[in-house]
């Protein structure tokens, strides 16, 4: 039967998790469709002319692209949901600011650790720790009063996308064999990991273990 809404990803996409969280987090009924990105589905190359990524979400047979703006899609169509942006517009931006650090300026290096050697790895490593040391001071006092979460009792806009960027990061250090989100040197990024991965829907869509060792190992061989 016809849900009315469906999402067109890869199942190690981080852009493509963070909807599906968001859906689930809000309760949604969803048709998920596995794109195989070395063969692109014609669907996906219509919905998504100009970019030809996922994720796309279609609903009701209109299709939205760039998982920021599907989740702000989300977010003010199923209002009846938890809300997953910040009800206060300058809590709001500090939000948007913080996902866009996160998508922009922390995703690239942590990736780098795992593809690059030598000179290029140690440079990676170092350029990590000092985008992690920002986002360390940037975030503690983002967080709502008593709660482990940006967002309080359950998940929001930004505990999503660091779920969606960070939620395998214990098994990436368990695969390079190296802890780079120390908690000595990171406590409030470390415990927040920790709560993210103890949320329902997280683990709930966290995909088995062995693949994303598998994933991470090609990645890492494959270099750049
Ligand atoms: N800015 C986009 C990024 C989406 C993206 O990079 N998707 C990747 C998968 S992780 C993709 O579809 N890549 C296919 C390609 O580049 O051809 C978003 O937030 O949705």
């Amino acid at each position: 039967m016809d849900k009315g809404v469906k999402l067109y990803g890869t199942w190690y996409s981080p852009y493509a998790k963070r909807v599906e969280l968001a859906l689930k987090l809000k309760g949604i009924d969803y048709e998920y469709v596995e794109e195989d990105l070395q063969n692109k589905s014609q669907a996906l190359l219509v919905y998504n002319p100009v970019y030809k990524k996922v994720p796309v979400l279609v609903h009701h047979g209109r299709p939205l692209v760039e998982s920021a703006i599907i989740l702000e899609y989300v977010d003010e169509t199923w209002t009846e949901g938890p809300r997953i942006l910040p009800a206060d517009p300058y809590k709001r931006a500090q939000v948007r600011f913080w996902s866009q650090f996160v998508d922009q300026q922390l995703m690239v290096p942590a990736i780098g650790v795992l593809k690059a050697s030598g000179e290029a790895r140690a440079a990676m490593i170092c350029e990590f720790h000092d985008k992690l040391k920002v986002l360390e001071e940037g975030i503690k006092d983002l967080f709502l009063a008593g709660h482990s979460l940006v967002n309080g009792e359950t998940m929001g806009f930004l505990d999503v996308v660091m779920c969606s960027a960070f939620g395998a990061q214990k098994i990436q250090e368990e695969v390079i064999g190296e802890v780079v989100i120390d908690p000595e040197k990171y406590p409030v990024i470390s415990s927040w990991l920790v709560a993210i991965s103890e949320q329902p829907v997280a683990k709930a869509l966290a995909p088995p273990r062995e693949k994303v060792v598998h994933l991470l190992r090609s990645i890492m061989a494959a270099g750049i």
